[in-house]
């Protein structure tokens, strides 16, 4: 029996959940009070799962499969809090959006198997006990450090739920393009992703930001897209929707601008690059709170 643990039970967490057929046991890890069991359903398919609750303090069972499926502020933190948990043994998949946090367990992690996925899946919770996989995407998974091998991953997340890439880097860094160029200015401007291929000005605004992500791309030597087309593209496919960034903002809650704009401002720097058009993003978005 293999127990597979998934720090985070929001809508990411309860989907990754529902990847693994009945004979793993699963086991959410939360910060607050919780019943022993989790029951949910996955709409459109209607599947049932069960999960396992515990919370962090509790737990002093030795960890060997995590997905960690928090928002990327939380992610640091969140491993933190069970560390005396992870050995050389332990395997953690990373799913935060944006970059930086996936750096800062690597540095603070170095002994785990330490594994980054990018994601085009989408899910939402319709309420406590029902999530809609709204969207069937992929999942790019990819390793962070030498002890995070092909072979050991294979050897528990199912195969269909999943596609290898030996270099994740430059997969993570093109999302991260998109968001940078997407998310901030859905906020900014509180508009629908496919909006802002509608007016002029929010469109020259995300090719400045852009070009700015290229001097980068070029910079670390990743041979990407140009940001603007990858960008553009993406807006088009998911002209109806609201960002995560925006979601996160019209919530009240705080937003991961810092692993978004944020964390371009750090390369920039470390390239000694000027990037303006994102400086200026980022202030107004620190400013909106
Ligand atoms: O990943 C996204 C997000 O909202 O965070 C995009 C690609 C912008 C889709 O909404």
């Amino acid at each position: 029996m293999q127990d597979i643990y998934i720090l985070g039970s929001g809508a990411m967490g309860c989907l990754w959940a529902s990847y693994f057929p009945s004979q793993y046991t699963l086991h959410f890890i939360q910060r607050h009070p919780c019943e022993d069991q989790f029951q949910f359903q996955v709409l459109p398919d209607a599947t049932q799962h069960t999960v396992m609750c515990h919370k962090a303090r509790d737990l002093n069972t030795p960890i060997e499969r995590l997905i960690l499926a928090t928002k990327a502020y939380d992610a640091l933190p969140a491993m933190e809090s069970i560390a005396h948990l992870l050995s050389t043994d332990t395997q953690v998949i990373l799913l935060q959006n944006g970059l930086g946090s996936q750096q800062a367990i690597a540095q603070a992690f170095p002994n785990v198997a330490l594994f980054a996925c990018s994601s085009t899946e989408g899910a939402y919770k319709q309420n406590a006990s029902t999530l809609v996989h709204a969207g069937k995407g992929h999942n790019l998974i990819g390793p962070m450090n030498n002890n995070a091998t092909q072979a050991l991953l294979a050897t528990w997340l199912p195969s269909n739920h999943y596609e290898w890439r030996d270099d994740i880097n430059p997969v993570l860094w093109r999302k991260f393009m998109i968001n940078c160029a997407i998310n901030p200015l859905t906020v900014l401007y509180q508009c629908q992703n496919g909006v802002l291929l509608q007016e002029t000005r929010y469109l020259s605004h995300m090719q400045r930001i852009c070009e700015e992500l290229d001097l980068l791309s070029a910079a670390q030597q990743f041979e990407v897209e140009v940001a603007f087309t990858a960008a553009k593209n993406v807006c088009e496919l998911t002209a109806q929707n609201y960002s995560s960034m925006l979601q996160d903002h019209k919530k009240g809650n705080r937003t991961e601008i810092d692993y978004m704009t944020g964390y371009l401002l750090q390369l920039a720097q470390e390239f000694n690059i000027p990037c303006p058009a994102n400086t200026e993003v980022y202030q107004s978005l620190v400013n909106l709170g």
